[in-house]
């Protein structure tokens, strides 16, 4: 971000009504279904009058519509593809019934151009989550297709004004500001560190400020709905204590200290009650800080009491470790990486074969995934543990889908609190080892969320019978 034109944005927002937090709750129809829409819209990225860019969106809405049920609630969404190009919705981190996870190809056939697919499913746990394109996602997540999916706790612990969805996402933008999407599917970008954005919006607007009340909790529900960047939020810098991730609230919150990485499609649930009234930044801290949020807190009498009871956890199934099938996941492959050891489709890629196919990366060896071979089968129950080696030289954000594991050691480093994911990052040279019970009956991908990198050859699925 070049700073001319962030002091042009700065003027330029001077002048904008910068909505405190757009409103983007769904309502449902008389048979009980939200009714999504993918359709284009023309929408300004930058809050910049006049330039506009055309994305493709749920509802015409930046971030899609915020669908917000009850734990143990039914989903029925009745989806319409009004785009020219096919696309299906992934509603991720739900331990979802395998035939609506919305991967096309694999669970089910793309939806066509004008057709119409409903999804119904039952989301069992409580947290943050979301739901986004999964039919050429490097194409269609970073033109807009993605929205925050709330599974509300039983008993919410904060009022609805106080529990705020903060979708963060970058964009690829051009000098003029506009969403340049002749850059998407560039071999460079798949290779390196994928399709990294220049610009972020929160909830799809430039620096908003978002109020939160003195002497309140907030629960601030982070969603990185990025394709490839990873961001650095430091809680402490803004008071807050970390409660949960990617969905899974803890025991206690946690007092952090320094910047947290976070991954695109992990979800980050924060909590905060701020002393006093003021503007404080919500950064990116990664190097120098950069500011793309404000928070602005209103003044108030009252204080709430000094704690405040977490929600009870989901009831997840454990892993049993001394009976778990351990498994290699080794990421190879990229720019500076072992390109050399690659096969796709069976034949060992090489040379010039690498542009052909547009195929960087691997897990195991292998690059992208054969419908007749999965990376593994799993018998229903069954404990299943991942050794992850990232032996690439960038960032890998990998997403299991169906189920949630527990991180249990990184780098040799035995994870005390086992802490619940269904999406771990793995830095360059890191062993993460998790597990998981393989509970969920289905065909499952496992893949890396820098969407590029997925579609060129980070992916791979597994089936539970
Ligand atoms: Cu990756």
């Amino acid at each position: 971000m070049n700073v001319n034109r962030r002091e042009a944005l700065k003027s330029a927002l001077a002048f904008a009504v910068v909505p405190l937090m757009p409103s983007f709750a769904l309502a449902k129809n008389d048979g009980g279904f939200f009714e999504l829409t993918a359709q284009t819209a023309r929408k300004p990225l930058h809050n910049v009058p006049d330039k506009l860019s055309e994305l493709w969106t749920y509802n015409g809405e930046l971030p899609g519509p915020k669908i917000t049920i009850t734990a143990g609630e039914r989903v029925k969404v009745r989806f319409k593809n009004m785009l020219d190009e096919p696309t299906s919705v992934h509603w991720h981190g739900i331990r979802i019934d395998n035939a609506m996870d919305g991967v096309a190809g694999l669970t089910q056939e793309p939806v066509m151009p004008g057709d119409v697919f409903d999804y119904d499913f039952i989301a069992p746990d409580a947290g943050t989550y979301w739901y986004h394109a999964h039919n050429m996602s490097w194409n269609q997540v970073p033109r807009g297709l993605a929205g925050p999916l709330i599974i509300q706790d039983k008993e919410p612990m904060v009022p609805d004004a106080q529990d705020i969805t903060m979708v963060l996402s970058d964009w690829i933008l051009d000098e003029n500001g506009q969403l340049n999407t002749a850059a998407f599917g560039s071999p460079g970008l798949f290779s390196h560190g994928g399709q990294l954005g220049n610009w972020l919006t929160v909830n799809g607007v430039s620096l908003p400020d978002i109020s939160l009340t003195a002497g309140k909790w907030h629960r601030l529900r982070l969603i990185n709905a990025s394709s490839a960047r990873v961001l650095d939020i430091d809680p402490s810098r803004f008071g807050a204590e970390l409660i949960g991730y990617d969905g899974q609230t803890f025991l206690k919150p946690v007092k952090t200290e320094g910047p947290l990485r976070f991954a695109p499609a992990q979800r980050m649930d924060l909590i905060v009650k701020p002393k006093e009234a003021g503007t404080v930044p919500f950064e990116m801290v990664t190097g120098k800080p950069f500011t793309f949020a404000n928070f602005i807190v209103l003044p108030n009498e009252s204080v709430e009491e000094n704690t405040i009871d977490l929600p009870q956890p989901n009831d997840l199934p454990l892993p049993e470790i001394s009976a778990a099938r351990l498994l290699p996941l080794v990421m190879v492959g990229g720019a500076m990486g072992q390109l050399d050891q690659l096969v796709y489709k069976g034949e060992e890629l090489s040379g010039s074969r690498f542009m052909e196919t547009k195929q960087f990366w691997g897990l195991n060896g292998v690059a992208g995934m054969e419908m007749d071979k999965p990376y593994f089968t799993a018998k229903r129950g069954e404990t299943i543990m991942l050794e992850s080696e990232n032996q690439t030289a960038w960032p890998h954000a990998m997403h299991i889908h169906g189920h949630h594991f527990q991180v249990l050691e990184i780098n040799g480093e035995v994870q005390e609190s086992h802490v619940w994911r269904d999406t771990f990052l793995a830095e360059r040279g890191d062993k993460v080892r998790i597990a998981f019970v393989a509970d969920n009956p289905g065909k499952w991908l496992i893949h890396c969320h820098m969407l590029g990198h997925a579609a060129s050859g980070m992916m791979n699925w597994f089936e539970v019978v």
